[in-house]
């Protein structure tokens, strides 16, 4: 067994068994590997970017990480965007990165850099493997690392001397860590606050916004009349009929001014407290209102749902907690294709257990609200902010969640940073259902751009923020990588195309033309 089947088997041993790829010459000996160990399942990606972005989705949606296997320091910049967004998420991932052998990196040969550096601020555990003895023990600790808790992305540098020297047996998988239970103090202080009688709310995200934590807030909101929040953009969140609403804080930091105004006790659990996303002339940047005192229930490493519940119990809360989502699907919509009857069409149409991969950006602000009463089902956000992101997670998304429709909503501007998605797609036979609205701007910064007090738009600046002359032609991009695709221009042609997506085996796109 040489480095790389040591490494392979022991990342199969730790429970990773899906590995997102784009190799080059020092992982050469990974790629052969592969079919040394059948059981990992590989996955190519045509861009650093999409492999990246696929990890953080599988691991959203299984709870586990996926591995990802990157060309030196160029192949992890360019896959740094999605890392960003992973460590935004928290979500388990063990970064691969293959470097120079380690009698070659003191030639400083054209592709060397000092990896580490570019690694560390998007990781929670960064080590570069310096024995091939040493290979197997320093895998089995990065999925240990990847797993936290906190989870993060687990960055390992492995020289490619390492993986083709003969080596020993794979290291066992290490014992699992669990969430640590919140001390008596923090529920104690946050059943104090939500007793006094003031205007409180809950503001929830990571662990918390999975069914057991959401049940478990609506109990405490039953209980104490407290309002339920939860983080701009949640790495998952569970909803549809039968489970409570919640409210995603505003993106615009108005908005979230408006969500919290009053509020005098804000309960934060597994989410750090508001901030605006950007500075702006006359608005604050931390939006906690003045007055209002913060209680932290659970931080990141610790046991969220079990939290909730132990606050729920010391408020006294029955069993029932605050109304529920009550089922419900818009109609059909008819007319003029905008946002709003898109909106409408998806909520109508929304299948059973669906994942939703959500960058819809302006396009998307109706869709919360056209699916609230839909049958459950998860939603993944853009946890950090570099788009380019919504493609990626929906593919590794349907990997993770076989028999699951994927529902991939992307703003055209932010699809075009990674489309290439679509092709490990079409390759993979994924069921993922893409929805391009072609707005052909970047809207939300002709928004911005009054916003932050900049002069008046000229042509030329605004130029910069439309993505026409040429349009893009994303039946054309798409059907060029090997998903079926098709163009709406009304409601009628929209719903009944979503449709028929929706209910197609392997990836589709449909184009809805929005403006
Ligand atoms: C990696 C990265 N690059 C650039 C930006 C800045 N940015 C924010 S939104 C945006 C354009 C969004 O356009 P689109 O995705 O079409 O959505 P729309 O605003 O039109 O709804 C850009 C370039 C960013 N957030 N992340």
């Amino acid at each position: 067994m040489n480095g790389a089947q040591a490494l392979m088997t022991t990342l199969l041993g730790s429970g990773v068994d899906v590995c997102f790829t784009n190799p080059g010459t020092s992982e050469m000996h990974f790629v052969a590997a592969l079919d040394a160990v059948p059981e990992m399942r590989a996955v190519l990606g045509l861009f650093e970017g999409v492999v990246t972005g696929a990890a953080d989705g599988y691991g959203r949606m299984a709870g586990r990480p996926a591995a990802t296997l990157l060309h030196l320091g160029p192949g992890l910049g360019n896959g740094i965007a999605n890392l960003h967004n992973a460590r935004r998420a928290r979500t388990p991932l063990v970064n691969i990165v293959g470097d120079h052998a380690t009698t070659h990196r003191h030639l400083d040969p054209p592709l060397a850099s000092d990896i580490e550096s570019l690694a560390r601020p998007v990781s929670t555990w960064v080590r570069t493997s310096a024995t091939t003895d040493a290979l197997a023990g320093d895998t089995a600790d990065a999925v240990a690392g990847a797993l936290g808790p906190p989870s993060g992305v687990a960055t390992l540098v492995v020289p490619a001397d390492l993986s083709w020297q003969e080596a020993g047996e794979p290291a066992p998988r290490r014992p699992l860590a669990h969430r640590r239970e919140v001390d008596d103090d923090a529920v104690a202080g946050a059943a104090k606050a939500l007793r006094s009688g003031e205007p409180a709310a809950l503001l929830m995200g990571g662990s918390a916004l999975g069914e057991r934590g959401l049940m478990a807030a609506s109990r405490v909101a039953g209980a104490a009349g407290a309002k339920l929040l939860c983080e701009t953009f949640p790495a998952v969140l569970r909803r549809g009929a039968g489970l409570p609403a919640v409210e995603r804080l505003g993106y615009l930091a108005e908005f979230t001014i408006a969500q919290l105004q009053g509020i005098r006790h804000l309960v934060l659990v597994d989410t750090p407290a508001p901030v605006s996303f950007f500075a702006y002339p006359g608005l604050p940047g931390s939006l906690v209102p003045e007055g209002c005192e913060v209680q932290v229930l659970a931080e990141a490493d610790e046991d969220a749902p079990g939290a909730l519940e132990a606050l729920a119990d010391a408020l006294g809360a029955g069993a029932d907690g605050a109304a529920l989502q009550p089922a419900r699907r818009p109609e059909r919509p008819t007319g003029a294709l905008d946002a709003q009857t898109a909106a409408a069409a998806i909520g109508a149409l929304l299948p059973e257990g669906a994942v939703v991969s959500d960058e819809a950006n302006t396009s998307g602000i109706f869709i919360p609200g056209s699916t609230d009463g839909a049958p459950r089902h998860d939603w993944l956000c853009l946890t950090g902010g570099a788009i380019g992101q919504g493609m990626p997670v929906a593919t590794g998304a349907a990997l993770a969640c076989p028999g699951r429709r994927v529902l991939s909503l992307e703003a055209d501007g932010s699809a075009m940073y990674t489309l290439q998605a679509l092709w490990t797609q079409a390759r993979e036979g994924l069921d993922v259902t893409t929805v391009i609205f072609a707005n052909h701007s970047y809207a939300i910064l002709e928004l911005e751009l009054s916003r932050v007090g900049a002069a008046a738009a000229g042509p030329r600046a605004q130029g910069m923020l439309r993505i026409d002359r040429p349009d893009l032609d994303f039946v054309a991009l798409a059907r060029g990588m090997g998903v079926p695709a098709t163009r709406a221009t009304t409601a009628e042609e929209f719903t009944a195309q979503l449709e028929r997506a929706l209910g197609e085996a392997g990836p589709a796109l449909v184009e809805a033309v929005v403006a």
